[in-house]
């Protein structure tokens, strides 16, 4: 498949850089270093550092799916998409996004801050790192684009223009597939160790589960709510440590769209999930286990408290208080949910965590056994549940049966 754009390269960026009138200024081109780091599972990502130290970093889709190659064909207007989700996450939250220079819709090319210093989360979570405080900003970050960019802070008429501008089938539908259809059913991208072999078979049978998985992926499918960041899981977070405690910053909106707020929060507290899983299997010390525990609490806590400091400058007055604490309620039942949902997936489907694949192969099966169990009650009994507090219980039992 030959691309009708120009792919970039090491070698190509600096001229590149120097070519782009939006881009000028921002690095020294003449003594510019260039590496590529994109590890993710789509797309080039090239972060450039000058020789004053001022950085920039690229980042291209290709025509198709980097984890899988030119088998899988993907539109490459996701960076689009994703400069979308970044312009929009800069205006309400600028602190928890790295700044946003510019789209290039030609070369499908986005420009942002390189963000050197900052770690991916999921990297310093597997080394038993503590970053006091990031929970709450992500939380912060799920109730600003909640607000901003919704029904709740927009009028009604432009709204409508924005939920169609930001469709982004073809990202959906990976996640509809990925997510809710293919770890419940036997198809290729599959692939987990022959010790979980009975807990799946066990999930697929339970008619219960697959209906609530179902009920799951139509409202991740209907449920219009707000530009929603869509895959926001710890490798979508960079995080450093700042002078009063952890510091974050949200990257990779591609798959952002008009969707369900929960499903934001589920991706981290399914993601959460595998880090408490990965942590109790090696016995990290209480003190961070317990931590690990009380990043979820710490993220619904922040989200509910933005919300409500919010709520005062809603348009529409038609949704009152009640209404308020009847969709936080909602919410908080969709994020249970959906971080079932996105754990299972981890587990079962194709692009895993490095979490639970990185363990030694005892470990790895205690680890994703409790974490396919924990997310199955989850899907099944979100309702009941109801908080994420008791949600969190559910985990604490599993890893008492799982490691006794
Ligand atoms: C084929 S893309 C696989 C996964 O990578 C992204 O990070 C999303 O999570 C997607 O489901
Ligand atoms: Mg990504």
């Amino acid at each position: 498949m030959t691309p009708e754009y120009e792919i970039l390269n090491p070698e190509t960026v600096a001229a590149y850089i120097a070519g782009n009138a939006n881009l000028t200024g921002i690095v020294d081109t003449d003594t510019l270093e260039v590496s590529e780091v994109g590890d993710g599972n789509l797309n080039l990502v090239f972060v450039c550092k000058d020789g004053n130290g001022d950085g920039i970093c690229l980042k291209q889709s290709l025509p198709y799916v980097r984890l899988v190659g030119e088998g899988w064909p993907l539109t490459p207007e996701r960076v689009i998409a994703e400069s979308r989700g970044l312009a929009a996450a800069a205006t309400y939250v600028p602190d928890l996004v790295p700044a946003y220079y510019g789209v290039d819709k030609e070369n499908y090319v986005l420009a942002m801050e390189n963000l050197m210093g900052w770690d991916m989360w999921r990297i310093q979570l597997n080394m038993g790192n503590s970053h006091p405080g990031v929970g709450a900003q992500l939380g912060r970050y799920v109730a600003a684009l909640a607000f901003y960019t919704s029904f709740f802070s927009i009028d009604q008429g432009e709204i409508k223009e924005r939920l169609a501008e930001a469709i982004n089938p073809e990202l959906c539908k990976i996640t509809e597939d990925l997510v809710f259809t293919e770890p419940y059913i036997d198809v290729d991208n599959n692939s987990y160790v022959d010790e979980l072999i009975p807990e799946i078979a066990g999930m697929r049978a339970d008619a219960r589960l697959r209906a609530e998985v179902g009920m799951l992926k139509y409202r991740f499918m209907t449920a219009g709510e707000a530009l929603i960041h869509g895959d926001l899981h710890t490798g979508s977070v960079m995080v450093r440590q700042g002078a009063n405690g952890g510091e974050c910053k949200v990257i990779d909106p591609e798959f952002c769209y008009y969707g369900p707020v929960g499903f934001d929060l589920g991706a981290l507290f399914g993601n959460y999930m595998a880090a408490r899983a990965r942590a109790a299997v090696l016995n990290r010390p209480a003190e961070y286990q317990q931590w690990l525990a009380d990043i979820g609490l710490e993220t619904w806590d922040s989200f509910e408290a933005e919300m409500r400091r919010l709520w005062p400058e809603r348009l529409d007055k038609t949704w009152t208080d009640s209404f308020l604490d009847a969709w936080l309620a909602q919410v908080q039942k969709d994020t249970i949910g959906y971080g079932g949902c996105k754990a299972n997936r981890r587990i079962i489907g194709l692009a895993k965590v490095t979490d639970i694949q990185e363990l030694p192969h005892e470990e790895h099966v205690k680890a994703a056994t409790m974490v396919l169990r924990t997310a199955s009650t989850w899907i099944r009994d979100r309702d009941t549940l109801a908080t994420v507090a008791v949600a969190n219980t559910v985990f604490d039992d599993v890893r008492e049966e799982v490691l006794g």
